[in-house]
């Protein structure tokens, strides 16, 4: 029978075998109650008449996903994690682990305390404690090393890598593999330490030998690639202590895993952890998504081949649509080529790329190939008559209950509703250049939208491992509407004195992939052309204009795909291009403009602040529903650095009244561009935070 050690950990003894089954679902994390629970249980069985070993399974899919990191940032409640795992070490009765599921940072570091570690084939194991800014904290950076050696636990501990079960097995981590449901894999783990074929020791009674060579070379190479990160250092540290003795090795990295959890990037990297999943809760997540068996794709270019290798990648058979066959054979090749670039990083097999190529792919030049697609993606050139010509076709071709969706970066999808007979079949797909790479999907809501068609909009982005973000309609939606407004801030830094250079240089320094006129090269400046033509006759003669990258483009140069942009490529690395800097200056003498200099980290501020402020009225015009929904727009289409949390997150490091000083220093020099945002007053008022407005998500 079993007995309760806490509300999630109980116990049995089942003849000379104690029990014990963790059950704090989903993922069985190490929250308060199942260390609790746990501590209990060892002790209790460690006392126990007549029970000789000790086996531990999770009842959950996971033996212990790792530390509740909900937790994070709290006063840690006693038992902390270290202590259950030295009381499990130091018991006299044997401990086995029966790892299968998540079996992840702490939830490893419970299974190394134990005295031999069994494995079920779902295992997915390893230290991802730097995804989340922190380090091993329970023992992992000093048990593992006495295992697996040094040179691997550096491996794991630094770069957060996931395992399955045979590489556990090669590395040692682990003593055999077996099959079966978790219970029998503990009885029967139980019964071969009972029997003396599976032989039980104590890790942190292990010897480790010293790999001083790997150790430098770690340290040199986290210094020359990871120098913004915080925790990585600190888990090559711990590990490197490993090779003295015990307690000091573990209180160093308890120490050092403390300073890791008050650090700013432990904050911002699990915001941006749990940022990935609060997007997933939408009011129609009630709704019963359509089923999607197969993707239409309308457009061959760089997009719509994007989506249709996504969806092919995905499993999903495509039918994509162009113009003529000329464009089709580009398709083709683009698709192909994409699909190489899928089996050059391991995800995808050479046979596997021809058969999906063979089989999943049908060209065709008529939209009456659609009649039996499931789901349309439309991703033809920007213009709201050709779009609107696109949804007439695909209306009069397409099933009842076929989802038609525009792929539109900024138009309005009511209006492409509007000329169809079934409005609530329609919604937008935003995807993100390269599609099939880029993880963010905005599933642009219209006034119309059925409540199982945006449903189906995040069913896809699931099949195609995306990351949707629910968006209502307005002119960029929530990604491109902010971006739209903080580019201006660095084009008027740039009339003002600091070089696009200087603006790339601060901006990567601060964390971004890269600084925002490298991103319209690779982008493609015609792209950034064209919608500034669009709606110049909507521009308000009161708003400040840079007219640069106009007059770059006048040029032919496109950026990137011409060789010549902010910057000239074709040489190893790009550098900036000399022409510029003279279309500057002419634009400096037109706007009677004297040019200052800049400090890097004005240039951050001004840019950062006016990505809040549009951020601010996305938020107060109800596009996006939350700031966390604005921090994972960012945080996974547009390059946001993941230690920083996203926009929202960072601004709320700055804090509503600190930004609202800011905006209205800056308003004295131009007060069209910066206005305070009426959501920032009213949090500056309440002294709320954007994390309030989170709140439930
Ligand atoms: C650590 O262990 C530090 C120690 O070394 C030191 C201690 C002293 N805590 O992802 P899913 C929630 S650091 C709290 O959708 P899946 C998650 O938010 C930790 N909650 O499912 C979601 O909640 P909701 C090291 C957690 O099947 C629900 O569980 N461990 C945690 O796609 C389902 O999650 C890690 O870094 C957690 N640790 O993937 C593992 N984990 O339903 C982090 C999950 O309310 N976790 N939740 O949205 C993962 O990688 C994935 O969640 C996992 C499951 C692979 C486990």
């Amino acid at each position: 029978m079993m007995t309760p050690a806490s509300d999630t950990v109980s116990y049995e003894i089942v003849g000379r075998t104690g029990l014990i089954e963790l059950n704090n679902p989903p993922v069985n994390a190490a929250s308060h109650h199942l260390r609790h629970g746990l501590m209990q249980a060892v002790r209790a069985l460690g006392v126990a008449d007549g029970v000789e070993v000790i086996a531990i399974y999770g009842a959950t899919r996971a033996f212990i996903a790792g530390a509740d990191i909900r937790e994070f940032g709290k006063t840690p409640v006693e038992p902390i994690l270290p202590a259950v795992c030295l009381a499990i070490e130091a018991s006299d009765v044997p401990v086995v682990a029966i790892m299968h599921g998540a079996t992840l940072g702490g939830g490893l570091e419970v299974a190394l305390s134990a005295h031999a570690r069994v494995a079920l084939p779902d295992l997915v194991t390893g230290f991802p404690e730097v995804t989340l800014g922190v380090i091993p904290g329970a023992g992992g950076t000093q048990r593992a090393p006495r295992l697996i050696g040094v040179a691997a636990t550096l491996d794991l501990a630094t770069t957060g890598r996931r395992i399955m079960a045979d590489e556990a097995m090669e590395l040692g981590l682990i003593d055999r593999i077996v099959d079966g449901p978790a219970r029998y894999a503990a009885i029967a783990a139980a019964t071969e330490v009972l029997k003396g074929s599976l032989t039980t020791r104590r890790t942190g009674e292990q010897p480790v030998t010293p790999d001083p060579d790997v150790l430098a070379e770690t340290t040199r190479n986290l210094a020359a690639s990871q120098s913004h990160l915080f925790a990585p250092h600190r888990a090559a540290e711990a590990v490197g202590l490993s090779t003295g003795p015990l307690d000091k090795g573990l209180a160093r990295e308890r120490a050092l895993f403390n300073e890791c959890l008050a650090s700013p990037q432990r904050a911002g990297l699990i915001h941006a952890f749990f940022a990935e999943r609060a997007v997933a809760k939408i009011p129609e997540a009630d709704a019963t998504p359509r089923d999607i068996g197969s993707l239409g794709v309308v457009g061959g270019g760089t997009m719509g081949s994007g989506i249709a290798t996504a969806g092919l990648l995905a499993g999903l058979p495509v039918t994509l649509a162009e113009q003529d066959d000329d464009a089709l054979d580009r398709a083709f090749g683009t698709i192909s080529r994409n699909l190489d670039g899928a089996v050059k990083r391991g995800k995808l097999g050479s046979e596997a790329r021809d058969a999906l190529l063979a089989e999943d792919l049908i060209l065709t030049t008529d939209l009456a190939d659609f009649a039996r697609t499931d789901l349309i993606v439309e991703a033809v050139f920007e213009d709201m008559g050709v779009k609107q010509d696109i949804f007439r076709r695909l209306d009069a071709v397409c099933k009842p209950g076929a989802v038609l969706a525009s792929n539109t970066s900024y138009l309005d999808i009511n209006k492409l509703a509007a000329v169809t007979q079934r409005p609530g079949d329609v919604l937008g797909l935003h995807f993100f250049s390269p599609a099939h790479v880029m993880r963010l999907l905005e599933v642009v809501v219209a006034d119309g939208t059925a409540a199982e068609v945006t449903a189906t909009g995040f069913a896809l982005a699931r099949k195609l491992r995306k990351v949707a973000v629910r968006s209502g309609v307005c002119d960029g939606f929530i990604g491109n509407r902010i971006l739209a407004h903080y580019r201006k801030a660095a084009d008027y830094m740039v009339v003002d004195g600091a070089s696009p250079q200087q603006v790339d240089r601060a901006l990567e320094t601060f964390g971004f992939a890269m600084g925002p006129f490298a991103v319209s090269d690779l982008a493609g400046l015609d792209i950034g052309w064209a919608t500034r033509k669009r709606l110049a006759p909507t521009r308000d003669p009161a708003e400040r204009y840079v007219a640069v990258a106009d007059r770059i483009c006048e040029r032919g140069w496109f950026g990137r795909k011409t060789g010549q942009g902010f910057y000239l490529y074709g040489k190893e690395r790009p550098v900036p291009n000399p022409e510029i800097a003279r279309i500057i200056e002419d634009e400096r003498t037109k706007a009677s403009v004297t040019p200052r200099s800049f400090e890097d980290q004005e240039i951050v501020d001004r840019y950062m602040i006016a990505m809040i402020s549009e951020a601010a009225r996305v938020l107060g015009d109800g596009i996006a529903q939350r700031p966390i929904d604005i921090d994972a727009v960012f945080l996974f289409g547009y390059g946001f650095p993941r230690f920083r949390g996203g926009p929202m997150h960072y601004a709320d490091t700055i804090g509503a009244a600190a930004l609202i000083d800011r905006i209205e220093a800056y308003a004295a020099e131009d007060a069209f561009f910066w206005q305070v945002p009426p959501l920032l007053r009213h949090l500056a008022s309440t002294g709320q935070t954007f994390a309030d407005l989170n709140k439930g998500a």
